[in-house]
């Protein structure tokens, strides 16, 4: 095709991870011509191009895969029950060929615009490769985290060694065995590779802002026996993440820890910090997400726990949060991490005694002293949930800007759309339940929705939808009610908003909603149950069908 060549589709989906992958396959489901337009390529998003050593996901891996196809639940057996990134790429392009889904994506082009045409109610999509699609509906899955951002410290271009973000790390092996290596940044990201290449780095530096709360991710290798009760066991494990907060199979328990005797709940915490995944944090009393002391008790026993596992106890002291409690800001789950420091190969500078002055042609210069290193890697995170889609210029009705619209801080309707920009389907965008949770079932429910939607559009022969404006009044101030009382809205995290390398994000934002998946899924069936009540439904598509 040339590049000035338009062609029609009527669902344009970008994005070809988790999210794209299945809403690619509902709408073939559904008879519509449709196209994915993937950055990456090949497909996977988060797990594509997340290639740094340790990457790996923090959900039970027979929770990660999708639930609606039993025959990919039979197939496919996930080796660990915490399966690292080559696995769950090479896991993600399966289910893309097994569903025949490939030829429908075009890799290694981005959409730059997007523009609304009101005359014929068609999204016209501008890419990277010059083409423009039309499109009816154009459904956004790129990513909650695919705007990565690398510090604003001075001379990043200046370091003439190898240097890259973890985003961003290269498809071709890195040689880490002796190399004086630099980490900057120690979010979950961070933790990940530091703990993975602690041992086959020469030096490695850890450059720490703030520490965050990490525990034991206590991974392990899925054995036959395993693997077959997983197998037997599927609709169990998606009828019991159905039902938490989150959709892990991890939920709270439903006391408070005061109703607890000390002893008892010591044993719980004990027993919590020795099992798989997230139960650490999201299956812990239900106040300690809330109630800051009972919060801090809780803390106090995870201090405990990293001051057991660091020698130096300065060192120590250092690694453990002072600024915000346990589990206020998203838990880096870990595999020998605090380890780590342990090492005699492994230092910890931390950057408010010592602030980085900059980067420099052979390595970091502190207030206190010039480093020289062979490889920098910056995992210093993304502008989260709202950067992806600030990176496209989309234009609504009377030409109005999502950024500007957003600029403040995101505004929808049930994180699925935006009044003003028709037809636009934010999947996996800000204020929804998907951001907020395990993310495969998170995503089901959005594009289970979005599917009916457009089905009921098509039935109906309906142009256009999108939320009034009442509507989406009314779902910020609910999705402002679902932060009341939550610790995580005092802390500055991704959760919340901020970044500081990015201009604007120094305070609060409602990014996503804190209210339960199970709440928020039965608010989505609801709405489609009773005629959609928030959309105006408007336009017809008769004529166009006829001719
Ligand atoms: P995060 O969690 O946003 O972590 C980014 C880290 O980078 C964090 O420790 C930051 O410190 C640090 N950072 C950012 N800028 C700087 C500068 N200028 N100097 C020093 N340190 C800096 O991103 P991740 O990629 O780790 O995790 C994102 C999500 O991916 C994660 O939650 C999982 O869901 C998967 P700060 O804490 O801001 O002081």
């Amino acid at each position: 095709m040339s590049s000035a060549e338009t062609s029609n589709h009527e669902v344009v989906i970008i994005g070809a991870g988790v999210c794209g992958i299945y809403m690619l396959h509902r709408m073939l489901d559904l008879g519509v011509d449709v196209t994915v337009i993937e950055a990456g390529d090949g497909p996977g998003g988060t797990w594509y191009w997340n290639r740094y050593p340790g990457a790996r996901f923090d959900s039970e891996s027979y929770t990660y895969g999708y639930s609606f196809n039993k025959e990919i639940l039979k197939e496919w057996s996930w080796s660990e029950h915490f399966a690292g990134q080559p696995e769950t790429l090479r896991y993600l392009n399966y289910v893309t060929d097994k569903l025949d889904l490939r030829k429908h994506m075009q890799f290694g082009i981005r959409v730059d615009a997007a523009q609304f045409d009101e005359a014929t109610n068609l999204w016209n999509v501008s890419l990277s490769d010059g083409r423009t699609l039309t499109t009816r509906i154009l459904v956004t899955a790129i990513g909650m985290l695919s705007a990565a951002t690398m510090p604003r410290i001075k001379g990043v271009e200046a370091f003439k060694g190898q240097s890259f973000h973890t985003y961003y790390w290269p498809q071709q092996p890195v040689d880490l065995a002796g190399k004086r290596i630099a980490v900057i940044g120690t979010g979950a990201t961070g933790v990940q590779v530091i703990a993975d290449i602690a041992d086959k780095a020469g030096d490695l530096h850890v450059f720490q802002r703030r520490p965050n709360w990490c525990a034991p991710l206590n991974n392990g290798p899925i054995d036959d026996a395993a693997q077959a009760e997983i197998k037997a066991s599927f609709d169990a494990i998606f009828e019991q993440c159905s039902k938490t907060p989150g959709s892990f199979l991890h939920g709270p328990d439903r006391r408070n820890l005061n109703e607890v005797p000390r002893e008892e709940r010591l044993a719980f915490w004990e027993k919590l910090y020795a099992s798989r995944g997230f139960g650490v944090w999201l299956g812990n009393y239900r106040d300690v997400l809330v109630d800051p002391d009972a919060n801090a008790e809780y803390s106090a026993f995870i201090a405990d726990k990293i001051r057991s596992r660091v020698k130096d106890p300065a060192v120590a002291e250092k690694l453990i949060p002072k600024d915000h409690g346990f589990g206020t800001r998203r838990v880096p789950l870990e595999t020998r991490y605090y380890e780590a420091y342990n090492r005699p190969n492994v230092h910890l500078v931390d950057v408010n005694d010592s602030p980085i002055e900059c980067i420099t042609s052979t390595g970091v210069r502190t207030t206190q002293k010039e480093y020289d290193f062979d490889l920098i890697i910056y995992a210093t995170g993304f502008d989260a949930i709202t950067g992806a889609f600030d990176r496209i210029d989309f234009t609504g009705r009377n030409g109005a800007k999502l950024a500007d619209k957003w600029r403040d801080g995101p505004i929808t309707y049930l994180g699925l759309q935006t009044a003003g920009f028709p037809n636009l389907f934010t999947l996996a965008g800000p204020q929804g339940a998907s951001v907020s949770s395990n993310f495969p079932p998170g995503i089901e429910a959005s594009v289970n929705w979005a599917t009916d939607l457009i089905r009921y559009l098509r039935e109906n022969n309906i142009a256009r939808v999108e939320p009034s404006i009442e509507a989406e009044e009314q779902w910020i101030e609910e999705i402002k009610a679902s932060y009341d009382g939550m610790l995580l809205t005092q802390t500055k995290s991704w959760f919340t908003g901020y970044n500081s390398n990015v201009d604007g994000h120094d305070k609060l934002r409602y990014m996503i909603y804190l209210g339960g998946a199970p709440k928020y899924r039965e608010r989505l069936t609801r709405i489609a149950q009773t005629g959609y009540p928030g959309f105006e439904l408007s336009g017809s598509t008769s004529k166009r069908r006829a001719r």
